[in-house]
Order: structure tokens, then C-alpha cells, then sequence
């Protein structure tokens, strides 16, 4: 259906959504982007400018440089704490779904969808490097900084603590993954939405869908990977889109 216009094509996406019975939203940072969180693969700015967000999100990264890793990861949560869920947020949140996200921040809970699956883990859940434990989460409102920080040390066996999130060569947690693999095996209708597509094996999850036959509707204003399996191809913002299919 990629070549119907954009509105045959927002047309045929509100009457699959209207007809599901099993639906399943899929997200990635494009979601966010309208609320002012910059995508994964933006240019970092200001003082981050001169890093690639590919080489900070590694554990070898952490390993090498503590301070500068947990500097990044606290200024995105501050970023994070202080912009608000945006209408496509909104209009996930009113539909009956499941929502599977690749996204640490935590914006489709605020909006009000019940217990989204995170697959890439959470900006609000640090753990520690050693033992594993779940550390205290860091107040809210902080420094609001750029630049290194040093990373508080674990209260049980005094390891640094980490990021409560996944980074290359780390594995998914079972639970999230096994349970967005059900669900989009079991969807007769995804929305993917805001995602590059490019990152394994969260990539995997729409095609899972339409392997068994169900319909994948994409929103991104650029084209990805995913296309050839996407029914619809919807080629602009989320939180334009989403409020116009979601009725
Ligand atoms: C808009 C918009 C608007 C803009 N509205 N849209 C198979 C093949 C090749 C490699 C691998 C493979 N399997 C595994 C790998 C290795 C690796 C991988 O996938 N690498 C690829 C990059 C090649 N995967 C892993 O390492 C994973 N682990 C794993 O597989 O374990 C087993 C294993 C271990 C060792 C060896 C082999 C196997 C772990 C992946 C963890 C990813 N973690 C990150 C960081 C999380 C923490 C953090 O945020 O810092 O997750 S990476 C980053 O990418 C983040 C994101 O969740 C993820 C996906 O990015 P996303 O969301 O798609 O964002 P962008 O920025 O890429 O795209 C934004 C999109 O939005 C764009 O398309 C825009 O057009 C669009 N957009 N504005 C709608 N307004
Ligand atoms: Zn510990």
C-alpha cells in the first residue's frame, strides 16, 4: 500500500485499528522525539557533541570511563523528567493494546498506558555493575549539568552503580523479550512507530507479526528497514499521525 495517498493511507490504517482484536504498539525513539527527547541516532550537542551515542552505550564504554557513561545517562534522565508525554503518547494510551518500546524514557507510563514492555531497560532504574542489585534511584530534579559524573557506589558490595539499561552486546531481559515475542506473534494488528529498525532483536518484533500473517502498520517520516513488511506505510511524525488513525 505505499504508493496509496496519505490519506487512503491513514484511512486504511484507522479501519485495521478499528478492526483488531489483538493489537500491539511497537516504539522507538521517533516517539519521543515530539516531546522534545532527542532520537538515538541525532547528533549528541553541546558538550556530548564529540561522542557517538553508539560507542557511550556499550559496557566497554562504562568500563573505560565511569563518570563520563554515567554523566550521559543522568543528563538524559534530567532531560527526560522535565518534557511531558506529547498526543501520540496520548493516543497510544487510549487505545486497548499492548505497548512494546525500545525506549529508556518513561513517557508512555505517564501518558497513562498500563505497564509498557521495555525492552532496552529504563533511565529510572540503576542497578549496580557488581552484584546486580537495584540501587536507589537518584533524586529528581538534579544538577541539570552536561559532563562527566561519578557514579554512586553500590550500598551491598561498594561496585559502581550502572544504568538500569541495555547497551550493545548485552542481552534483553527474558521476561520483556519472551513477552513482546508473544504478543506480536499473537497481534492481528502493530503500529510500528519511530523506530530506525535497525537494532537487534527488538527489530525482529514487527516482522514477527507479519510472518504470522497479521498487518504492520508503520509511522516514521523516513523510510526504514521494515517497510517491505509493513501494509501501511505512513510517512510522517507520531504525534500527528497517531491522534488522526486512532479514533
Ligand atoms: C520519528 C520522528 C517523529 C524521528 N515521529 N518518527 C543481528 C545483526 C546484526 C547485529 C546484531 C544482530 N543481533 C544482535 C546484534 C548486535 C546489536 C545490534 O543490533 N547492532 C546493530 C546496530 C547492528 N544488538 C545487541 O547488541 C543487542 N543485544 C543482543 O543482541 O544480545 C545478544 C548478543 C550479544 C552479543 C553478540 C551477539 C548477540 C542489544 C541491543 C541494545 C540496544 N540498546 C540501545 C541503548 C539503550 C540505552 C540508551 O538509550 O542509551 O537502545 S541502542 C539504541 O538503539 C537504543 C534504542 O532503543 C535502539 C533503537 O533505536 P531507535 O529507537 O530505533 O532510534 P533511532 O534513533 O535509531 O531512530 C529513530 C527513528 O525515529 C528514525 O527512523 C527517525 O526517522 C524516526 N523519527 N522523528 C516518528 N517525530
Ligand atoms: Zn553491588
Amino acid at each position: 500500500m505505499d504508493s496509496l495517498s496519505a490519506e487512503a493511507g491513514l484511512s486504511a490504517a484507522a479501519d485495521l485499528i478499528a478492526g483488531a482484536e489483538r493489537l500491539v504498539v511497537f516504539t522507538g525513539a521517533g516517539m519521543s522525539a515530539e516531546s522534545g527527547v532527542p532520537t538515538f541516532r541525532d547528533t549528541l550537542t553541546g558538550l556530548w557533541a564529540r561522542y557517538d551515542a553508539g560507542e557511550l552505550a556499550t559496557p566497554e564504554a562504562f568500563e573505560r570511563d565511569p563518570a563520563l557513561v554515567w554523566g550521559w545517562y543522568e543528563w538524559r534522565r534530567e532531560l527526560v523528567e522535565r518534557v511531558r508525554p506529547n498526543a501520540g503518547h496520548e493516543a497510544v494510551a487510549r487505545l486497548d493494546c499492548t505497548v512494546v518500546t525500545q525506549n529508556v524514557d518513561d513517557l508512555h507510563e505517564r501518558a497513562g498506558s498500563k505497564k509498557p514492555i521495555h525492552l532496552h531497560g529504563s533511565l529510572f532504574a540503576p542497578r549496580c555493575s557488581g552484584c546486580g542489585k537495584p540501587a536507589d534511584a537518584p533524586a529528581v530534579g538534579g544538577a541539570g549539568g552536561e559532563g562527566p559524573r561519578t557514579p554512586p557506589s553500590c550500598r551491598f558490595c561498594q561496585s559502581l552503580v550502572r544504568p538500569g539499561v541495555v547497551w550493545f552486546g548485552e542481552t534483553l531481559p527474558v521476561a520483556a523479550l519472551e513477552g513482546a515475542v508473544e504478543a506480536a506473534a499473537g497481534a492481528d494488528v502493530l503500529i510500528t512507530v519511530g523506530t530506525s529498525g535497525v537494532v537487534y532483536p527488538a527489530a525482529e518484533i514487527p516482522q514477527v507479526t507479519a510472518k504470522r500473517g497479521g498487518a504492520v502498520i508503520q509511522i516514521n517520516p523516513q523510510p526504514t528497514p521494515l517497510d517491505p513488511f509493513c501494509a501501511v506505510n505512513l510517512r510522517g511524525p507520531a504525534a500527528g499521525v497517531l491522534p488522526e488513525i486512532v479514533r
